[in-house]
């Protein structure tokens, strides 16, 4: 099964949005397999954002990931890349769709409360970024068998 990064922004950590984020996750069947709070350097997030490098905005993205810790979680699950980027909505706030985490928590570009993995390649580089390999924990998920279908796992 797949695993995906989310990162819990300080614009979360300063609104008490903490809880509704992993409560949607948790909710909709996904396995958190690793969770800590961390403060970003400039150092990881140059690495992170490195394909925002030569924008103008490169700086303010930086500084505004250090504003606070952050909380960095694992979600695993079948497509949980797809699923966690679909439920996060897309990057700008106001053009989010509602029932998404940006759409119903962020009017902002960069103050848009998740960093999600793209794709499932870029998700396996930014675990190994965030977490040591003994921060994620493989345990069996009770209750699989009412969240798939056999044949689907
Ligand atoms: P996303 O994958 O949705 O997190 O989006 P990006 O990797 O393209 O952008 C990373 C962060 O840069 C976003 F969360 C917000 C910020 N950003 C801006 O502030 N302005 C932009 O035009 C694009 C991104």
């Amino acid at each position: 099964m797949e695993k995906t990064l989310v990162i819990i922004k300080p614009s979360a950590i300063e609104r008490g949005l903490i809880g509704e984020v992993i409560h949607r996750f948790e909710r909709k069947g996904l396995q958190l397999c690793g969770m800590k709070m961390m403060q970003l350097s400039d150092e990881i997030l140059i690495e992170h954002y490195a394909h925002l490098a030569q924008r103008t905005f490169f700086k303010r993205i930086k500084d505004s990931m250090m504003i606070t810790p952050v909380i960095v979680c694992c979600w695993k699950g079948l497509h949980s890349v797809h699923i966690v980027r679909t439920m996060a909505g897309v990057t700008n706030g106001r053009e989010a769709a509602q029932g998404t985490i940006r759409g119903d928590f962020s009017v902002s570009v960069q103050e848009n409360i998740v960093h999600t993995s793209d794709t499932v390649e870029n998700a396996k580089i930014e675990l190994a970024r965030f977490f040591n390999d003994n921060e994620i924990f493989e345990f069996e998920q009770s209750g699989l068998g009412f969240l798939y279908a056999n044949d689907e796992i």
